[in-house]
């Protein structure tokens, strides 16, 4: 069996064909540790550098990311209680007022599927609801998303609101959203600002020391 082919299907966003093989893989006796690792997040790693590149764009991403998902949920409950491969836990919404989440949810599937576990709160989220969230969850990072020049300013009141929750000093804030940028996030006191979605995984691999 050529699990290359899983990887390849990953680049091509092949979902069918994705989760047919990482069944194969399962029914061949790999580990599905070892079937994220060595497979899916290479493909992944591929199809975000061709982004990177200029080579691939955002509905190839979508496609991978969509892929992915699928052989995670069937992976997944393979191996409940193994949090070996997890690279960390993020928090993750878009913030109050803010309905945008298709640039969230990509930025979460690829978290996801680089090996963070994620904790995705949706749309027109609270600060009180972000900080919740971090508490229960013991969060490394919290991602905050927004594409309105009228919500960016919400992902200040919630980072005030992580701080005032005595939680600042124990969890990472990166944000982003298409009118979001390097500048504003130093202001507003956030760890890191990122582009796309890619980066965002990059970045945040390397605030939890796993670069
Ligand atoms: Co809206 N909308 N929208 N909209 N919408 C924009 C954002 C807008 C730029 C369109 C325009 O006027 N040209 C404009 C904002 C103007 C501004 O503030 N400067 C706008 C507006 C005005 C509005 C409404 C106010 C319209 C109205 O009702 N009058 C309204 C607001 C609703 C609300 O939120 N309260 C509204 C509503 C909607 C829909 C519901 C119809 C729909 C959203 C559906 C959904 O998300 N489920 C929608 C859409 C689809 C868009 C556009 C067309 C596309 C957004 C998108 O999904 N892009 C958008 C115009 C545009 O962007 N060209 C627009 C694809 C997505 C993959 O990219 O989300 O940028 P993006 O995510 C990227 C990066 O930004 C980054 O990575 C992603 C992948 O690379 N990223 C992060 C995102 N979050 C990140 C977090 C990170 C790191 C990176 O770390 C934590």
């Amino acid at each position: 069996m050529e699990l290359e082919e899983l990887t390849n299907a990953i680049v091509a966003g092949n979902l069918n064909v994705a989760v047919q093989m990482s069944q194969q893989a399962v029914d061949a006796g790999i580990e599905p540790k070892a079937i994220i690792g060595d497979y899916l997040i290479k493909g992944m790693e591929i199809i975000g550098a061709r982004f990177g590149e200029g080579k691939a764009f955002v509905p190839n991403l979508l496609m991978s990311a969509r892929a992915m998902k699928g052989c995670l949920d069937l992976l997944k409950p393979l191996m409940q209680g193994d949090t070996s491969i997890s690279c960390g836990k993020i928090v993750i919404g878009t913030v109050k007022g803010d309905l945008h989440d298709i640039g969230k949810n990509l930025v979460a599937s690829m978290f996801e599927g680089s090996g963070f576990e994620l904790v995705n709160l949706g749309i027109n989220v609270e600060a009180d609801k972000f900080v919740q969230a971090i508490k229960d969850n013991n969060a490394d990072i919290l991602a905050l998303s927004a594409l309105l020049t009228t919500t960016m300013g919400y992902m200040k009141d919630v980072i005030e609101a992580v701080e005032a929750a005595g939680l600042r000093g124990k969890v990472k804030i990166m944000v982003g959203g298409a009118p979001v940028n390097a500048e504003f996030a130093k202001q507003i006191g956030a760890d890191i600002y990122t582009d796309d979605a890619n980066e965002a995984v990059i970045a945040a691999k390397r605030l939890v020391g796993k670069a």
